[in-house]
C-alpha cells in the first residue's frame, strides 16, 4: 500500500513538473530568434554522439551483469544427462552474444553515419535482394542448425528404453502441492482416477486394481543416485509444471493425460551439498540471513533459520493463487538408505483400511465405494 502511494505521488510529481516546463517555454515565446522545431546540424551531431553513448552503455552494462549475477545461475547439473542441457544452453548463450554484439556496434554506427545533416537528403530505394538474402539465409541455417541440434539433444534425452531398469514414480500435482505415488515392488503403478479420491486415497488409485496393492504415497520425494527414475506426471485440476532445476528437468502436467520425463540422479544431496560452489553458495546466503536478522532481533522479532541446501521440485506454470509456494523437497539418497527409507512407508491401501477401521466422525455415505473395493481386494 505504502509503495502505491509513493508511485502516485512520484507521478504526479512528474506530471506537476512537465506542466511548468510547458508554462515556462509559453513565458519564453518570442524571446528566442529560432523557436524552429527542425532539428539543426549541431542538434543531429549531438543525438549521433548519444547513439555511441548509448552503445557503451549497453555494452558496460552488459559485462557488469555477467560479473554480478553470472555466478547465480544454476551450476553442475545434478542428473546425468544435465550437461546436454547445459551445453546446449551455453552454446545458445554464446550466439545471442556474439550477434549482439555484432548488430548492436552495426545499428549505432549506421545510425550516426547516417545522421541528418542540412545540405543531405536520404536515398531512397525500395529493395535490395542480395542484402535481403543475406540477413535472411544466414539466421536461418543458424537458427536451423540451432534447432536440429536441440531436437537431437531433447529425443537423446527423453528416450526411455522400454527393457531399461528404471524405477517408476507419480508424480501428481494439485492446486498447491505435489505427492509422489510410488509403483512398489511390481514398478507398475495402479490404475488411477480423480474419481476415486477419498481420504487416505489423495490420488484417487483405483484400490481393485492389483498393480495398485503395493503402491505408496507420500509428500516427500525420495530417489536413489544413480538409477533411473521414470517419472509420470498427473494433475488434479489445472495446467501444472514439474520443475527440477537442479536436475534440469521439467515437464507439464496436464489434467487428464500422463506424461513422462527420465532422468538418473549423479549427486545425493549429501554430496551435492558439500560441492564447493554450494559451501560458498549457502555461505552467502547465511550471511545475508545472519544479517537480516540483526534487524529482525531488534525489532523483536525470531532471528532467521540458517539455511541448507535441498533439491526441490518445484511448480513451473503460473496456476493460482499459491503457485509460487507449491514445491515438495527431493532427497537423492544412497540405494541402500533409499530401500530403508522406502521400506517404512505403508501402501495406500493399507493406509485406506487404517483409515476405515477407525471410524469415521460423519458417515457422508461416498465411503461405501472404498469399503466395497477394498472388501473385493480381500
Ligand atoms: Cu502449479
Amino acid at each position: 500500500m505504502t509503495s502505491l502511494l509513493v508511485i502516485i505521488v512520484l507521478v504526479l510529481l512528474a506530471v506537476a513538473l512537465w506542466q511548468l516546463t510547458k508554462i515556462f517555454d509559453l513565458t519564453q515565446v518570442g524571446s528566442n530568434p529560432d523557436s524552429s522545431e527542425v532539428a539543426t546540424d549541431n542538434d543531429n551531431n549531438v543525438q549521433g554522439y548519444l547513439m555511441f553513448g548509448f552503445l557503451a552503455f549497453i555494452y558496460i552494462f552488459s559485462i557488469y551483469g555477467l560479473f554480478t549475477w553470472g555466478p547465480l545461475v544454476l551450476h553442475t547439473p545434478a542428473s546425468a544427462h544435465g550437461a546436454q542441457v547445459d551445453y546446449l544452453m551455453n552454446i545458445t548463450w554464446v550466439l545471442i552474444f556474439i550477434v549482439q554484439a555484432i548488430t548492436q556496434v552495426l545499428l549505432h554506427y549506421f545510425a550516426f553515419k547516417y545522421r541528418g545533416r542540412q545540405d543531405q537528403k536520404a536515398l531512397y530505394f525500395a529493395d535490395n535482394n542480395k542484402l535481403e538474402a543475406i540477413w535472411s539465409v544466414i539466421p536461418a541455417v543458424v537458427l536451423a542448425g540451432l534447432i536440429l541440434y536441440g531436437l537431437y539433444a531433447w529425443n537423446n534425452i527423453m528416450f526411455v528404453d522400454e527393457d531399461e531398469d528404471t524405477i517408476v514414480i507419480e508424480l501428481y500435482a494439485q492446486q498447491f502441492n505435489w505427492k509422489a505415488r510410488y509403483s512398489g515392488e511390481d514398478n507398475v503403478l495402479g490404475k488411477a482416477n480423480v474419481r476415486f479420491i477419498e481420504g487416505a486415497n489423495a490420488v484417487g488409485v483405483d484400490l481393485s486394481d492389483p498393480y495398485s496393492q503395493d503402491d505408496i504415497l507420500v509428500t516427500e520425494l525420495h530417489i536413489p543416485k544413480g538409477k533411473k527414475i521414470h517419472f509420470k506426471m498427473r494433475s488434479q485440476d489445472v495446467l501444472h509444471s514439474a520443475y527440477m532445476p537442479h536436475f534440469r528437468a521439467q515437464m507439464n502436467c496436464v489434467p487428464g493425460m500422463v506424461t513422462e520425463f527420465a532422468f538418473e540422479p549423479v549427486y545425493t544431496t549429501v554430496e551435492y551439498r558439500e560441492l564447493p560452489y554450494m559451501v560458498e553458495k549457502v555461505a552467502n546466503i547465511n550471511a545475508l540471513r545472519a544479517k537480516k536478522s540483526v534487524g529482525l532481533v531488534a525489532k523483536g522479532e525470531a532471528a532467521l533459520d540458517p539455511y541448507t541446501f535441498d533439491y526441490l521440485l518445484l511448480c513451473n506454470k503460473i496456476c493460482g493463487t499459491s503457485h509460487y509456494n507449491m514445491q515438495m523437497k527431493i532427497i537423492v539418497d544412497t540405494p541402500e538408505d533409499y530401500k530403508a527409507w522406502l521400506k517404512e512407508k505403508a501402501t495406500i491401501v493399507n493406509e485406506v483400511k487404517a483409515a476405515l477401521a477407525t471410524p469415521a466422525p460423519v458417515d457422508t455415505g461416498a465411503s461405501t465405494d472404498t469399503a466395497a473395493a477394498v472388501t473385493a481386494m480381500k
